[in-house]
């Protein structure tokens, strides 16, 4: 039972009853109070070394989703939150496990502003109450030609859009991450400008594939994923992808975006997955499936990541070269 978490194929939520689960998660209590466990058992590294690595511990119930990625393999939990970028902890892959302990993901208001009938600050957990929880697995394609597979928990971002009523102006949505050095003091080691800041236009925003997200596996965000709520936009590199959300704010022009604004000529403002622009340092034909078995490892990128069918009508006429 243990082994269900790393095993690749199957969708956790069909193979783990939440009674199931509970029961393990006794299980592996108990057992390492009395000294039972082995070290080689999965999930072992979670528990013995709590100071180090930082850990999920709230399920979160939720309904399967018609717009899951089916027919591949899931991304180990180990690799998901082991192998980050989440700058405000450190540049480094290994640097978010073992630094985003220090944020603090309760009490957290998300405040809707700008071009909006009606702005509010909302408290997470009514957040996350608005509309059901979804398991949505999606893939994940990083503009550093990596990638996951991860079933992430969330609903549609329209949901939300929906109920705070954009304004007919409100043309772009813009999300804010935190930017608070005394519990991300690992900010200062590096020159952006904080807070991190991405951006979608208003119909991209409101495709149904763009996932407010509030965990994974079946668990609340490990804090180095972007506790406790960030964007997920699937056909788009990672980087659109903003994390531990404090502001979503409605705006009439295309907002100042946190790597566009590094290095524009490297990091377009759409940044589709799209194999056939090249970023100017690599090419982006071609990824590395994270924790996949060696001859699995290096697979074809596939544009819009394989969302094609959902979202490419988003861009008919625009030239996706030189809007990448
Ligand atoms: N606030 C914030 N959000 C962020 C980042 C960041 O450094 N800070 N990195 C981005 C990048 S480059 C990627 S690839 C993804 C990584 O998400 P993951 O670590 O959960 O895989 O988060 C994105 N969101
Ligand atoms: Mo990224």
């Amino acid at each position: 039972m243990m082994l269900i978490r790393k095993s690749p194929e199957i969708l956790y939520s069909e193979v783990t009853p939440k009674a199931d689960y509970l029961d393990r998660r006794k299980f592996m209590k108990g057992a390492m109070a009395t000294g039972l466990l082995a070290s080689s058992v999965a999930g072992v590294s979670r528990l013995i070394d709590p100071g180090t690595e930082v850990f999920a511990d709230t399920k979160l119930s939720t309904v399967k989703s018609p717009l899951s990625t089916t027919g591949e393999d899931l991304t180990s939990y180990q690799d998901i939150t082991h192998y980050n970028n989440f700058y405000e902890f450190g540049t480094d892959k290994g640097d978010p496990a073992r630094n985003a302990g220090s944020l603090k993901t309760r009490p957290w208001v998300v405040s809707i502003e700008g071009l909006v009938n009606k702005p509010q600050k909302i408290d997470i957990d009514s957040l996350m109450k608005l509309h059901p929880l979804e398991e949505r697995v999606y893939r994940f394609r990083c503009v550093e030609a990596w990638s996951m597979v991860i079933p992430w928990v969330g609903y549609s971002l329209s949901e939300l859009i929906k109920q705070v009523d954009p304004k007919p102006e409100a043309k772009y949505v813009q999300f804010l991450s935190l930017a608070d050095p005394s519990q991300m003091p690992q900010m200062r080691e590096s020159s952006i400008s904080w807070p991190y800041s991405e951006g979608l236009r208003m119909d991209e925003a409101m495709h149904p594939l763009t996932l407010l997200t509030f965990g994974l596996y079946g668990e609340t965000l490990p804090n180095q994923d972007g506790a406790p709520v960030r964007i997920i936009v699937p056909w788009k590199y990672g980087f659109k992808s903003a994390k531990s959300i404090v502001k979503i704010k409605f705006v009439a022009k295309q907002p100042e975006t946190t790597w566009n604004d590094l290095a524009s000529n490297e990091y377009g403002f759409y940044s589709n997955v799209n194999p056939n622009v090249d970023h100017p340092r690599w090419s982006q034909k071609t990824e590395r499936r994270i924790g996949a078995s060696l001859f699995k490892q290096r697979r074809t990128t596939l544009m819009f990541n394989g969302y094609g069918d959902q979202v490419a009508s988003l861009y008919n006429g625009m030239d996706l070269k030189k809007y990448f």
